[in-house]
């Protein structure tokens, strides 16, 4: 049954859980609100205010991860940190709709603070095959009108973040490149990428940012190649990920998309960082963790 009543945001925001106690309208309502917030937001969006973030790798349905960082680090009623989700909200937890649903309504609640970027996992291709339309389809507050405006929200999410002041850049898969095309991309080129619903509409550098892995064992003239393993997208070398990291002066990337049972694993000398934050990932024994960035650029990489 799906809960008739109305249930107050403010008491979500007490106890996440009650997430589940949304009504059908409730949920209708975050999702409009949601695609209208994100269609203002350019494929990269730009944080100009300095303050500490929270990078939060893949969820995949794994409630308690973002409850437990909603609840130790953004509640307390000190300043605000950013909280940055890396994408792949769905597909293969227990507790897919809930957790897309209270991601969904803190960007709503708070969307100068949530940055909310599209992984692999927010496209109709993938949650086909990954559980995430079955899930919504069997939810009685939901139903296949519900996931086609799912997959709305998911076609307006941005593509990577940049926060101005420490020169940190995040992004669900890999960074942005196009074997066809000449160097390294500029923020710049970023910014006018054009969203579109399905893989097919994305361009290249998107692909990439959303399937992109980073490989140290390809030798230098290599520069990238096909990712059999995933049967899609690429693995970039150091040489690749060198001239990007270069060419926008950035100091350090974080991204999620691989699974690591530690929760996080560095790459080209600790200037790419890799998080995971889900425990449900194909049986796997997984320490989930997130990261806290400091104003400065210090890291902390937190257990969830
Ligand atoms: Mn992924």
């Amino acid at each position: 049954m799906c809960p008739v009543e109305e249930i107050a945001f403010e008491e979500i925001l007490e106890d996440p859980f009650k997430i589940k106690m949304l009504s059908a309208g409730q949920i209708e309502r975050i999702q409009r609100e949601l695609k209208t917030l994100l269609e203002k937001e350019h494929a990269l969006v730009r944080l100009n205010e300095p303050r500490p973030a929270i990078f939060v790798g893949d969820t995949h349905g794994d409630l308690r991860t973002t409850a437990s960082i909603l609840t130790k680090e953004f509640l307390p009623p000190e300043d605000k940190p950013y909280l940055v989700f890396l994408g792949d909200y769905v597909d293969r937890g227990p507790n897919q709709i809930a957790n897309v649903n209270l991601i969904s309504m803190l960007k709503v609640l708070f969307p100068d603070r949530v940055v909310m970027l599209r992984g692999n996992h927010e496209s109709e291709e993938m949650n086909n095959i990954y559980g995430f339309r079955r899930a919504a389809s069997n939810h009685p507050c939901i139903g296949e009108s519900g996931f086609k405006r799912y997959q709305e929200v998911f076609a307006a999410m941005p593509h990577c973040v940049f926060l101005q002041w420490n020169r940190v850049f995040g992004v669900h898969g890999g960074i942005p490149f196009d074997p066809h095309h000449e160097g390294p991309f500029s923020l710049g080129e970023l910014k006018t990428l054009k969203k579109a619903k399905l893989f097919e509409g994305l361009e290249e550098a998107s692909h990439q940012m959303m399937w992109g892995d980073p490989s140290e064992d390809m030798p230098a003239e290599e520069r990238f190649e096909f990712n059999f393993k995933r049967g899609f997208g690429y693995l970039f070398g150091r040489q690749v990920f060198d001239e990007f990291m270069e060419r926008n002066n950035i100091s350090l990337t974080i991204r999620s998309h691989q699974m690591f049972e530690e929760g996080y694993w560095y790459f080209f000398d600790n200037r790419l960082l890799s998080i995971f934050s889900t425990k449900h990932y194909e049986g796997y024994n997984i320490e989930p963790r997130y990261v806290k960035v400091d104003i400065d650029g210090g890291l902390q990489l937190l257990e969830v």
